[in-house]
């Protein structure tokens, strides 16, 4: 069959078609009736005590919630181990056999761990990272392809009490040094290497680098992913092997009792500085969010089987592959690679052979799906799917009409699930049996979650645009920006007053109070469902010794939702060369990770400032769109910017 035809999608979306859930799917869903969110209005705190006593806890809490705004404890008294809900409590009963991970690495070997399995490996790597000295409230760093091993390391530093800051495996070295020297990690986990696209990413070789400018890094565990092609360079009395520590390992390894503030887990992500902020997640309350989403959006069932493929580098595989998932006893699949290796069908080809049932992606790559074909997902049995979720950038209709039929075989609901890695937990979303779904809309804050669009003065709108705040404090949010408290006010709670969360986002609300997501509106640009800071970038290009100005901007991209346009100025000397150009995308490349690559580089003299100096983005954003350019008058010099349109034209086609 062939693709669909304009004219078919067409029919779809002028219909401004709703999607009721189906009756059969209401029928044994978790949530059945939309009580609950009536529920969780007349008390949040009793919503969310509900969930945590689902969870184990050494000692129960004394007060669900102790809000000095913009500060926030919760289950406060209460102790609770996270590794211990992931695990022991799964390993102990009938899940003791079940398959916690499901793993495929991109080359095709496999792994299946049950709960016992994992149970027994991370108290195993507990006891190391403990011989290696690592304490309670000691920061481990980890740097690993998307192998079984991350989520190990994760959750035995969990078990001891420390505190793990994983690195997506993509960043470069400076970006792992930075991270580990901000929040001074004693221990490196890393690998050898990992596969993408058939390629070797030498993933230790990138670490030593970082390692040469590190300095509380005492050792490196070093995970061999069993391939002799991947040379390692090992410093002896700092690197270890894995294979080798975990060999005399006991398996016997008390949980730490942590106090339900403790902290959890650091996590780097983009803002509106060139400086990525470390996010911190404490343990009970994150748990509990992370712990109540999974069960009510994915719908788990005991004989799911359940797949994010996010890599866990990202807040989604955070809180989505790792503990979410696990608390609630899922089966998990963990896929390494890239979705077009060795051809376009290895998602599809995941699903079928392994039965998932719940299927959580991003928009990006299903636009990449629709633009490789139909016929990719037809030669696989896709029977087994019941859910489908989308998370990280808006859903255009069309992709999620698409994703509806083709993937979904229009029997699956599609839950597009609004967040950030300061919320942890899924925000906005449909609850799969009660929700009646609109493509392109995240529909309703999850029970208990208060979110509303307010104008850049802080008034509510009922029915319109605006920005998106949280006016109510909620169990997994973040409880700061490591090393840097007073940020953490500033930038999240301070524009309309101490008690309101501002997400960055900007969004619409509908006469149904259905909530569309339309993107950042601060100086973040998604790209591929990623954060990265045009300041980020900017710093980046600066640092190059032939560059005097850049100014960077997100641009629409069919398929990656933005892409990164750089406007660039030369020092005196240097000459605008497409060879230059070249480069300079290699040297962000270089100071941050591929991610982060600037899709259009241009060269110009100069770059529209305001006559008090400032350079005029949504200007640059305009050209970079190629749409006519608004008013100029509060130009120091109008002629900058046609001739910077002109040029912009010739080099991309407007
Ligand atoms: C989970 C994650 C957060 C930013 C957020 C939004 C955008 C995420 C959606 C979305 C529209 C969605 N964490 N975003 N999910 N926009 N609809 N369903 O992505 O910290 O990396 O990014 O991503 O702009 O602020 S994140």
């Amino acid at each position: 069959m062939a693709d669909p035809t304009h004219a078919e999608f067409d029919d779809l979306l002028r219909e401004h078609r709703t999607f009721a859930p189906p009756p059969d799917f209401t029928a044994r869903a978790v949530v059945r009736d939309d009580s609950i969110y009536a529920e969780a209005e007349r008390d949040p705190d009793a919503f969310w005590a509900r969930f945590a006593g689902e969870l184990e806890w050494s000692r129960r809490w004394d007060t669900v919630l102790d809000w000095q705004p913009p500060h926030a404890k919760w289950f406060v008294g209460g102790k609770i181990n996270a590794s211990v809900n992931c695990l022991d409590r799964h390993a102990r009963g009938p899940r003791r056999n079940k398959a916690a991970l499901i793993w495929e690495g991109e080359p095709g070997d496999r792994r299946t761990l049950t709960y016992f399995d994992l149970f027994r490996q991370v108290s195993a790597f507990a006891n190391v990272l403990k011989s290696l000295g690592v304490r309670k409230g000691d920061r481990v760093a980890i740097y690993l392809p998307l192998i079984p091993e991350l989520a190990i390391s994760m959750l035995a530093c969990a078990r001891i009490g420390a505190v793990h800051s994983v690195v997506f495996g993509g960043f470069s070295a400076e970006s792992l040094r930075d991270r580990i020297n901000d929040s001074k990690c004693k221990l490196l986990v890393t690998a050898d290497g990992g596969f993408r696209r058939g390629q070797i990413v030498a993933l230790k070789q990138v670490a030593d680098e970082a390692l040469a400018d590190t300095p509380s890094i005492e050792n490196v565990v070093v995970v061999q992913r069993g391939h002799a092609e991947m040379p390692v360079h090992i410093e002896e009395g700092r690197d270890h092997w894995y294979h080798r520590l975990m060999q005399d390992a006991s398996y016997k390894c008390d949980p730490e009792p942590m106090d339900a503030e403790d902290m959890l887990y650091i996590l780097y992500t983009s803002g509106t500085t060139g400086k990525p902020k470390g996010i911190v997640h404490t343990t009970g309350g994150y748990l509990v969010g992370t712990y109540a989403t999974t069960k009510l959006v994915f719908d788990l069932h005991e004989e799911d089987v359940y797949w994010c493929t996010a890599d866990i580098g990202w807040v989604t595989g955070h809180s989505y592959v790792v503990y979410g998932p696990l608390a609630n006893g899922a089966t998990v699949v963990m896929y390494e690679g890239a979705p077009d290796w060795p051809k376009k069908d290895r998602f599809w080809s995941i699903i079928e052979t392994h039965g998932v049932t719940v299927f959580y992606t991003a928009p990006t790559a299903i636009r990449a799906f629709m633009r490789w074909g139909v016929e990719w997902t037809q030669k696989r049995d896709l029977s087994s799917l019941r859910l489908l979720g989308s998370v990280g950038e808006p859903i255009n209709p069309e992709a999620w009409v698409w994703y509806y039929r083709f993937i979904g075989g229009e029997r699956c609901p599609v839950v597009d699930t609004w967040w950030q890695t300061e919320t942890g937990m899924i925000m906005i979303t449909p609850l799969p049996g009660v929700t009646t779904l609109k493509p392109g809309s995240a529909t309703r804050p999850f029970p208990g979650i208060a979110a509303e669009i307010r104008t850049e003065r802080g008034d509510k709108v009922e029915v319109g645009g605006g920005l998106l705040a949280l006016t109510r404090p909620w169990p997994s949010m973040l409880r700061g920006i490591y090393g840097d408290p007073e940020r953490y006010v500033r930038q999240y709670w301070s524009k309309w007053g101490s008690g309101v969360y501002v997400t960055g986002d900007g969004a619409k609300r509908d006469e149904d109070g259905c909530f569309w997501l339309l993107g950042r509106v601060d100086d973040v640009i998604n790209v591929a469902g990623h954060r990265i800071g045009t300041m980020e970038v900017e710093s980046a290009l600066v640092d190059h010794p032939g560059v005097a100005e850049a100014a960077v901007v997100g641009r629409s991209h069919e398929i990656k939702g933005q892409a990164i346009a750089a406007f660039v100025t030369v020092k005196e000397g240097t000459h605008a060369t497409k060879d230059l150009a070249d480069v300079l995308k290699e040297h962000v490349v270089k100071k941050i990770g591929a991610i982060a690559r600037p899709d259009d580089i241009l060269f110009t003299a100069d770059l529209p400032k305001t006559r008090s100096g400032k350079i005029m983005r949504r200007l640059l954003r305009d050209i970079a769109e190629g749409k006519a350019l608004g008013d100029t008058t509060t130009l120091a010099d109008p002629a900058v910017v046609a001739k910077l349109k002109a040029n912009y034209e010739e080099e991309y086609g407007g």
